[in-house]
């Protein structure tokens, strides 16, 4: 087993695999740093960061898709898995990237993506070439279907998860259709298959031989389709097309066929794995994708959270929700893994989600940084492995001025395309105002979390370009960017890299129990980290722009030996009774249990 720092030694019998107390730093090759100015971030001007990296404290780096690709979904459309977009550079600069990341001590994760490639990549382009090319059966191919009046209909009445449209594409040349959960650009791959999985194992193998530490494995839960392609119940009767995730996520053969992977390349190689797994709950479901007696993963990003403000099938509608029972989703993902030896992966941000400050916090200049912190704070003191975002450290927050022109993600493109000829049906005019749309998009579209990274507050593009950027960036480049946090010793930046050397050096908020403290409360969520042989911890934080004066609902005799740790604002040294939390005050207490 390898051990990459002093800290990742085993205690009190928990398991020492390394990748527990490990902080992972994601990074969107796109957006990142652009190194050549063609206005796209690439692997070089990742290797130019790579001391950013080092300063804030991290430990291993996801890197987003860098393979061939036509960039429909930007990168998650994978057209050849053993080569290197061009615009990202070339397999000489991933080698020398992998190699300066591990000089570093920063281990490497890939982006797997298997539940589907490009419709560019040979493996499609052979299986719609014919219906009876040998890898015609590596797709989901099926026949038409025709209503009374002869009409051509899709095979069932499934909903692509990227819009409210079908989920199968008709293709002419071979009269049939193929499935596609994404983007038509997308065809999933078809699992039941052995070749494809022994294909897709072969790609796992291809870079775990190059010695990466690991990956992320992308909508790995999509893999198996009910058998049949049964239609789903009509649930919506406003359109043709129903949501469909219970026939296509979970379902049939998804465990056996990633025990198989598993067992053939990831624990073959010892390697990390986070799945990225949504509509899976805190429960058997969570466990049996990453219990280790399992051989699946070693963890999964889980979906509650992040869905918590989502009208239930639609990707960006916003709705409005409660503190209580945000906190009750992280209450039973700490709970359901530390209670039954499975392990959770930690995060509020990613290249699919809004920034976190903007959808938990308050984005407002007074509160933007504080409520950074606070939410820094929340993910650094819970049970998991944590993972930060590309411009989370620096506390970037959504665009709040643009027009719906401006967003360029295929999501909130199809999303405003879809929304506009349901209003045009409407009410019957051929250009209606969307512009209604703003406000979710404005909280939720994914063009929020993948705006290039502003490295210092040169005109016109803060250091990630000096030609146009691919997409726009953020205005606010002149108060968040990232050398101004450096150098700001208040800043976020710095408040980040404390908290990960308190995490490191402190057991029990890795590993410990998790004992929330008045779970109805709407604005104070407080809880108790303990484990045995090490001092315990109270985290309370005010997720509201208001003064709060809270309870402590335990005995304080019960704290002994107190110790202010740290805070957002100055902590007051003791626990007592009453605490009076400034607006977005977050503290954390270390304290003997007596
Ligand atoms: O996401 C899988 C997934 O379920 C997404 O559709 C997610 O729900 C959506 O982006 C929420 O806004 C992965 C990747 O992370 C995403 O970027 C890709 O678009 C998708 O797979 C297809 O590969
Ligand atoms: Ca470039």
């Amino acid at each position: 087993m390898t051990v990459t720092n002093g800290h990742l030694t085993p205690c009190n019998g928990v398991d020492s695999k390394w990748w527990r107390e490990a902080v992972v730093y994601q990074i969107y090759p796109r957006s990142f740093c652009d190194s050549n100015g063609d206005g796209v971030g690439d692997i070089r001007g990742i290797i130019s960061k790579i001391g950013h990296l080092k300063e804030l404290g991290v430990n291993v780096v996801w890197l987003s898709p860098i393979y061939a690709s036509p960039q429909h979904d930007m990168g998650y459309d994978v057209a050849d898995y053993r080569s290197i977009h061009h615009e990202y550079g070339t397999m000489e600069d991933w080698e020398c990237l992998h190699k300066e990341l591990n000089n570093a001590g920063i281990k490497l994760l890939m982006d797997l993506v298997a539940n589907h490639t490009s419709n560019e990549h040979q493996w499609f382009i052979d299986s719609r070439s014919s219906r009876d090319n040998p890898k015609r059966n590596w797709y989901h191919w099926q026949p038409a279907k025709y209503d009374e009046k002869g009409n051509r209909q899709p095979p069932n009445n499934w909903r692509s998860f990227f819009g409210t449209g079908s989920a199968w594409e008709w293709d002419d040349h071979t009269q049939e259709y193929y499935l596609r959960i994404f983007a038509k650009e997308q065809p999933d791959l078809n699992w039941e298959n052995p070749e494809v999985r022994e294909a897709v194992r072969d790609v796992t193998r291809f870079w775990l031989d190059k010695g990466i530490a690991g990956f992320r494995v992308d909508a790995i839960n999509y893999i198996c389709k009910a058998e049949g392609y049964p239609d789903a119940e009509i649930v919506d009767k406003s359109t043709r097309f129903q949501p469909a995730m219970h026939l296509y996520m979970n379902v049939g053969n998804v465990h056996k066929y990633l025990n198989e992977l598993s067992v053939a390349t990831f624990t073959a190689y010892d390697a990390m794995t986070v799945g990225e797994t949504p509509y899976v709950s805190a429960d058997q479901q969570a466990l049996n994708y990453v219990h280790p007696d399992r051989k699946e993963f070693s963890m999964i990003f889980q979906w509650e959270h992040m869905d918590i403000d989502r009208v239930p099938d639609t990707m960006l509608k916003w709705k409005p929700w409660k503190l209580s029972e945000f906190k009750e989703i992280i209450r039973s993902w700490q709970q359901v893994m530390y209670d039954n030896g499975g392990w959770n992966s930690l995060y509020m941000e990613n290249h699919d989600q809004g920034r976190s400050i903007s959808r938990f916090g308050c984005d407002e200049l007074e509160y933007r940084e504080l409520s950074g912190k606070l939410l820094a704070m929340m993910l650094s003191t819970l049970s998991g492995t944590l993972y930060i975002f590309q411009g989370q450290e620096i506390g970037m927050v959504n665009a709040k001025t643009w027009s719906l022109e401006e967003y360029p993600d295929v999501v909130t493109r199809t999303y405003i395309q879809e929304e506009k000829e349901r209003r045009v049906q409407e009410i019957g005019v051929k250009n209606p105002d969307m512009t209604y749309l703003l406000r979710d998009i404005r909280l939720k579209a994914r063009d929020n979390g993948r705006m290039p990274i502003p490295w210092n507050s040169s005109e016109p593009y803060a250091g990630y370009t000096t030609g146009t950027p691919w997409m726009p960036m953020n205005s606010d480049f002149a108060v968040c960017n990232v050398e101004k946090a450096v150098k700001d010793k208040s800043s976020i930046f710095h408040f980040w890299k404390k908290l990960l050397s308190i995490r490191a050096g402190w057991k029990t908020l890795i590993h410990g129990s998790f004992e929330m403290l008045s779970p109805e409360d709407n604005k104070i969520f407080a809880y108790l980290r303990k484990l045995s042989g090490a001092q315990s911890a109270l985290v309370v934080l005010n997720f509201s722009s208001q003064s709060v004066d809270w309870e402590l609902p335990v005995d304080v005799s019960h704290f002994g030996n107190v110790r202010a740790v740290f805070g957002n604002y100055a902590v007051p040294s003791g626990i007592k009774k009453t605490f009076s939390m400034q607006p977005w005050e977050c503290r954390l207490y270390a304290y003997d249990d007596i």
